[in-house]
């Protein structure tokens, strides 16, 4: 068992598996059952190379028995701000990237983190390897390894971070194989589905909702894309006949206007899933009619929790809503500030416990006094309504946190960043609304001596390592800041004179 990880109280665990929802089976028998089941089955497709279900189970197999350890989860967009406080924090020995991707060298990044993450030993590249390790030579006889415990950690997940650098999400095997198989389930896949994975395969939303490891427990086709784009995925979608796939909502909007010149046929497209951020009804609405496929809005979080509108929900819940409960025993609380529940319809945020959400973040004791309360509820940060059919609407957020089209920004880590910067004296940053992304990130600044440009401070930030997602897409200089009476920086009031600065 992985020290760090707080897993559910006994009874809970005894209830869950009692209900069926945790099977004592593993993510690697998923893939072994279908490989014993359809061999010659095509599995994953990237770029012209297929791989059936046989190759792929056994590529695993070899892998894993030169590899003995598994290695860490970053998102491409992660720079070395990001990687190396995970690389510390998960105590991983191996890091696994890919030579070039996107034009960053990421071989030039797995150097500054060999030297800042001391219990790092190895690095495993696809491609070109330079001094490190080939990742196509990891490659041993099978052994027969000894499986791990299905109630043990498989894999951490990134949160979206709410306070400082991202946390790590411990997920078990019997968790997360119930969050992909039952995602699967709700969402009609089967052997005949091709899913696209357009998202980046490390995030929960296109890892296992159902996403790559859902199709592949049910034998269906996944279909890897370089990148999202129309002028990547469209092509895909009509030589691999896709029938699924997963966006977030500035991608879906991309989508909805590339598809009025394509001469791609994206006839075989059946479902496409929206989800990350808030979709606005008025987009929501062009799906079906430009993009000829059925929308399923998808609430999630990467601690657990998800929602999603069933296929056969009446019109007004498909469009407006963002979905219910995967689970029946998923217990959902919605309280005020005084942590009490709200009248039935009314807003507040949204508390959460069940079959797959998570009791405590990986070795952060600290974040999960807030994060969790007493009796195990996570507090997603998230202000919703219930209508009475059970589906939620995103109304807004309680953390500090930007959401700029799905990817999250933790405000705080930015603003130490920024704090950093010699003319900076006190530093903000807040969302200001956007119509592509939602959100944008604006940082208010307070100098000291001559203000400091845009360009400037996101030369800083980028010589920190940080990801590009971050960056202030504006920044404004002002004298002092709207505080609360405890003399916080009163955010609310702050992003409110940056909408009046840009409109006045
Ligand atoms: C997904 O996971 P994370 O962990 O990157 O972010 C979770 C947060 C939620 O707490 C909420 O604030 C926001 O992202 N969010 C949405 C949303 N879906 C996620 N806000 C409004 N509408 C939605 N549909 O983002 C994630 C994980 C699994 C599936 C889908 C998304």
């Amino acid at each position: 068992m992985l020290d760090g990880f707080t897993a559910w109280p006994p009874e809970f665990a005894d209830r869950y598996r009692a209900l069926g929802y945790w099977r004592g089976r593993t993510l690697g028998s998923l893939l072994r059952e279908r490989a014993l089941a359809t061999p010659e089955h095509t599995a994953v497709v990237d770029g012209r190379h297929r791989w059936t279900y046989l190759e792929v189970d056994d590529r695993a197999d070899r892998l894993a028995t030169g590899l003995h350890r598994r290695g860490m989860l970053a998102l491409p967009a992660h720079r070395e701000t990001e990687l190396v406080h995970l690389a510390r924090l998960s105590g991983a020995r191996t890091y696994i990237a890919p030579d070039v991707h996107l034009g960053h060298d990421h071989r030039a990044l797995a150097r500054t983190l060999l030297a800042e993450a001391p219990q790092l030993r190895e690095v495993l590249v696809a491609g070109e390897p330079q001094e490190f390790t080939a990742l196509a030579g990891v490659d041993a006889d099978p052994l027969p390894l000894a499986g791990p415990d299905p109630s043990d950690v498989a894999l951490l997940l990134l949160s979206g971070g709410t306070t400082g650098a991202p946390k790590l999400i411990p997920r078990t095997h019997d968790d997360y194989l119930y969050n992909a198989t039952a995602s699967a389930q709700l969402c009609g896949f089967d052997a005949s589905t091709r899913y696209l994975a357009a998202l980046p395969v490390a995030h929960n939303f296109p890892l296992a909702c159902p996403g790559l490891l859902g199709t592949l427990g049910v034998g269906g086709t996944v279909v890897l894309t370089p990148t999202p784009s129309p002028d990547d995925a469209f092509p895909l979608i009509e030589r691999e006949r896709v029938t699924a796939t997963a966006l977030v909502p500035p991608l879906a909007l991309l989508w909805l206007e590339a598809a009025g010149w394509t001469r791609a046929d994206l006839s075989s497209l059946e479902l496409l899933q929206v989800g990350g951020a808030r979709l606005k009804p008025e987009t929501a609405k062009r799906v079906g009619p430009e993009l000829g496929c059925a929308l399923q809005q998808v609430f999630g979080m990467a601690e657990g929790l998800l929602n999603y509108t069933r296929p056969d929900d009446p019109e007004d819940l498909l469009l407006e809503t963002q979905g219910r409960p995967l689970a029946e025993h998923d217990e959902l609380r919605i309280v005020g500030p005084d942590d009490r529940e709200v009248a039935p319809g009314g807003t507040g945020e949204l508390l959460v416990r069940g079959p797959y959400t998570i009791r405590g973040y990986y070795r952060a004791p600290e974040a999960d006094r807030g994060a969790f309360t007493p009796d195990g509820f996570y507090r997603s940060g998230d202000l919703v309504r219930r209508l009475p059919s059970g589906h939620l609407v995103v109304e807004g957020r309680v953390k500090d946190v930007i959401n700029r089209g799905g990817d999250k920004v933790p405000v705080e880590e930015v603003e130490n960043l920024l704090l950093a910067h010699p003319a900076v004296h006190d530093a903000a940053l807040v969302g200001v609304p956007d119509d592509v992304l939602g959100e944008r990130n604006c940082a208010c600044v307070i100098a000291q001596g001559a203000a400091p440009t845009r360009a400037e401070l996101n030369a800083h930030l980028t010589g920190r390592g940080l990801a590009a997602f971050k960056l202030p897409d504006r920044v404004v200089v002002l004298d002092a800041f709207p505080r609360t009476a405890l003399g916080k920086v009163n955010r609310r009031e702050l992003a409110a004179l940056v909408r009046e600065s840009e409109h006045g």
